[in-house]
């Protein structure tokens, strides 16, 4: 029987290195069914914080079948029967050295990249885009101060609204799919400018599949970047308990080919245009032409992530796949 449990340790280590090493097959941008370990990294620093996640799961499970193999070993060779006459030994000086001297080790090799990896995240590269995201009870408004500062508010899809857009055959998971999406070129490193309603509460900006995260302060600038490497779309959820809303306010980040990007702030920028245009027009007719002109643009803007959209659905699979490969 002991035996039998001695055999079946490692067996337990494997499964339990396969289970972190799954977060490979993870879903990449949004959380799956059955998930183990973390989502699919689509940026340098996510991939860094996936190595790092893989090297200390083995430490740990190699600490975990060290100590179980050791208790089974005592249990088995120095209990009553088997050792009659206990030894009254009280100290080891060589023993003592050795157990306070590698716990020191295992925890700086843990440290350096540990370091490493904090540093990296924190290191921001210079920016090709930046974009303000601003935390509000409930929802999340993004902008776009390089480009003409336009802006929108991102809200949460109700169910009608996803089965619209199902029915298009585009992805709209239940409490991720917003109604406006951030749109970021792919390969970009892409800067975001953190804050929260200055009469508002604490939130934090999240994207797990980037590896970035932070908090939103009520009147202060935090900040965090990426750089996607995969094109589709990267779902995050406010990531700091701010109330009642708290599980409804998702954020939605398309990455999209510079060209689609490029088309689509051009048209926001133009929307952006026509709204200020409008809003300092005292003519009733031309204002009104305006709005319309406006409108119209949005309704481009939104075509064009539609479009990408639908196109990524089939390219989804495929990123999916080179990714894995990748790590
Ligand atoms: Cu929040």
């Amino acid at each position: 029987m002991l035996r039998r449990i001695i055999c079946s340790a490692p067996a337990a280590a494997l499964t339990m290195i396969f289970l972190a090493a799954s977060s490979a097959w993870a879903g990449m941008g949004h959380p799956s069914p059955g998930q183990m370990g973390l989502q699919g990294a689509a940026s340098p620093v996510s991939a860094e914080i996936h190595n790092f996640y893989d090297f200390v799961n083995v430490i740990i499970v190699a600490i975990a079948v060290f100590v179980l193999l050791l208790m089974l070993y005592v249990m088995y060779r120095f209990n009553e029967q088997s050792n009659p006459n206990p030894s009254r030994t009280a100290h080891n000086t060589l023993l003592e050295v050795a157990w306070t001297v590698i716990p020191i080790l295992i925890l700086v090799a843990i440290a350096i990249p540990s370091f490493r990896l904090l540093n990296f995240q924190y290191s921001y590269p210079k920016a090709d885009i930046t974009i303000k995201a601003t935390g509000y009870t409930w929802y999340w408004a993004h902008a776009y101060p390089d480009l003409g500062d336009f802006s929108f508010e991102t809200r949460m899809l109700d169910d009608a609204a996803r089965e619209e857009l199902i029915a298009e055959n585009i992805p709209a998971p239940r409490n991720l799919a917003v109604d406006n999406e951030v749109v970021v070129p792919v390969n970009k490193v892409v800067n975001v400018l953190v804050t929260a309603d200055p009469e508002g509460v604490i939130h934090d900006w999240t994207i797990p599949s980037f590896g970035s995260k932070v908090d939103a302060v009520p009147g202060r600038v935090t900040t965090t970047w990426f750089k996607p490497t995969v094109e589709g779309i990267f779902y995050g959820q406010c990531s700091e308990l701010c109330g009642k809303d708290h599980a409804f306010m998702p954020i939605g980040v398309r990455v999209v080919s510079e060209e689609t990007f490029a088309a689509w702030s051009e048209a926001m920028q133009a929307a952006n245009t026509a709204g200020k245009d409008a809003r300092g027009e005292k003519d009733k007719t031309k204002r009104r032409e305006k709005l319309r002109e406006k409108k119209e643009l949005i309704k481009k803007a939104k075509q064009i992530i539609r479009e990408a959209a639908l196109r990524q659905r089939g390219n989804r699979k495929l990123a999916e796949v080179n990714a894995v490969g990748m790590q």
